[in-house]
């Protein structure tokens, strides 16, 4: 009686749980990303001030709840020496955010190079991938087709996974709010093969 009730209880209320990965060279927005999410997801949390965010070192950790799934963020820092600690977080991660600062034409081929290091790990085959071209409140950005232009190499790299390029402004949180849609996709991952 006790297992049956306490599995009806979880079955209920316990959430499937996704750990999403924030990625991104060093000032792309990823921590202001972040909170703003945090901000509009969670009841009563009360946010930092978007515009006095520093750039993350280290890993900032974040979990918001959307319908029945749990999303646990790890934003991690996209210093050129702290990129070669991103995979040894890909095989616990059910999605993949990666945010690209819209207004550095300079550093965009960086970042390329970045997420195309990226996208080439096995342990990501199968992983959805949401690409954020941040910074789109700032007059004169790169727009989403100058981005494409600029990661067309990668395109091969992407295959067939689930990837969407969304541009959004992480300060104004225009545009931040596509996890419904990637919710969905995380639920149809195979949690076991992860
Ligand atoms: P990171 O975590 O990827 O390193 P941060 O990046 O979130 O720390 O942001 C780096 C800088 O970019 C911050 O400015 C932050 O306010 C700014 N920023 C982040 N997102 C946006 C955006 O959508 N629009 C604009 N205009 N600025 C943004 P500072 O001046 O503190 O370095």
């Amino acid at each position: 009686m006790y297992t049956l009730l306490s599995g009806l209880y979880k079955y209920v209320f316990q959430k499937d749980e996704y750990c999403v990965l924030i990625l991104g060279l060093d000032n792309a927005g990823k921590t202001t990303f972040l909170e703003q999410t945090k901000t509009k997801f969670s009841k009563n949390y009360k946010g930092m001030n978007l515009s006095k965010i520093t750039t993350t070192v280290g890993l900032n950790i974040g979990t918001i709840d959307v319908g029945k799934a749990r999303l646990m963020f790890w934003d991690l820092g996209g210093q050129e020496e702290l990129q070669s600690l991103w995979d040894k977080y890909y095989a616990e991660s059910h999605g993949l955010i990666y945010v690209i600062d819209s207004t550095d034409e300079e550093r965009m081929s960086e970042s390329k190079e970045a997420f195309e290091k990226m996208i080439s790990s096995e342990a990501l085959e199968s992983v959805p991938l949401l690409v954020l071209a941040n910074k789109q409140d700032v007059p004169n950005c790169l727009s989403v087709p100058d981005i494409k232009t600029a990661f067309s190499d990668c395109a091969s790299k992407i295959g067939k996974r689930d990837c969407l390029v969304q541009p959004c402004s992480a300060l104004t949180g225009i545009n931040t709010q596509n996890y419904f849609k990637y919710t969905q996709n995380y639920r149809k991952i195979n949690k076991a093969t992860r």
